[in-house]
């Protein structure tokens, strides 16, 4: 199952992928299971000359535990993968770590714009630098992103860092992430969102830390 997903270049995508691997092998199991079961029973009570099908009701405490015995163990699976999925949930969503970097993302038909707030940290301010679709980011950096839309809702998704969310217009949503591999990854619109969504496409670029200063240093001084 490993090779389904993309490369996890995040430091709590392997906390996501392991919800992945717990729903996909309780499913598993229970299908291998009731569907055996099926079958068992098709060949065990098969049709045979001169018996009588017997006649069953459900009505007894004995007969319903075919019912009430699943249910069970059903609600104990899902209670398990609920409290494994509020623990991860808590971990991406409930509290966002200090952020080394700020950026805004605004996505719009057909577009990602990423707006740095440049060497005084502030956003508003002439030294703010807007780059489309590109998004330029260090390894091992905690980067908040302040995500917010233009017209219609989209949908931040980082595949390689297990993240997404949604972007609604007139609301800002704070995601985060931390890249533990420089490289370079799409960030898509996983939402839709017009004739022009599947080419809504940025691109994460993750830097070595020497790299991004290079990059800053490069950007602030030539442009400004
Ligand atoms: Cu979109």
């Amino acid at each position: 199952m490993q090779n389904w997903f993309p490369e996890n270049v995040s430091t709590f995508g392997g906390d996501v992928d392991a919800m992945f691997y717990l729903i996909y092998y309780i499913t598993a199991v229970w299908f291998v299971l009731t569907e055996g079961l099926i079958l068992y029973f098709l060949f065990r009570y098969r049709h045979r000359p001169g018996q009588r099908a017997a006649y069953v009701q459900g009505d007894n405490l004995k007969q319903l535990a075919w019912i009430f015995v699943p249910v069970a163990i059903v609600i104990v699976l899902d209670f398990w993968i609920d409290i494994r999925g509020a623990e991860v949930w808590a971990k991406i969503k409930g509290e966002v770590p200090p952020s080394d970097i700020v950026v805004r993302a605004t996505g719009k038909q057909f577009n990602w714009e990423f707006v740095y707030p440049g060497p005084d940290g502030k956003f508003g301010t002439p030294d703010d630098l807007q780059l489309d679709n590109d998004l330029h980011v260090p390894v091992g950096k905690v980067v908040r992103v302040v995500l917010t839309a233009k017209d219609v809702i989209h949908s931040f998704f980082l595949p390689h860092f297990r993240l997404k969310q949604d972007v609604v217009p007139g609301r800002e949503i704070i995601a985060w992430f931390e890249a533990t591999k420089p490289g370079n990854y799409e960030i898509p619109c996983a939402e839709l969102c017009g004739f022009g969504h599947s080419g809504m496409n940025g691109m994460l670029y993750v830097h070595t830390p020497e790299e991004y200063e290079k990059w800053l240093t490069e950007r602030w001084s030539s442009e400004k």
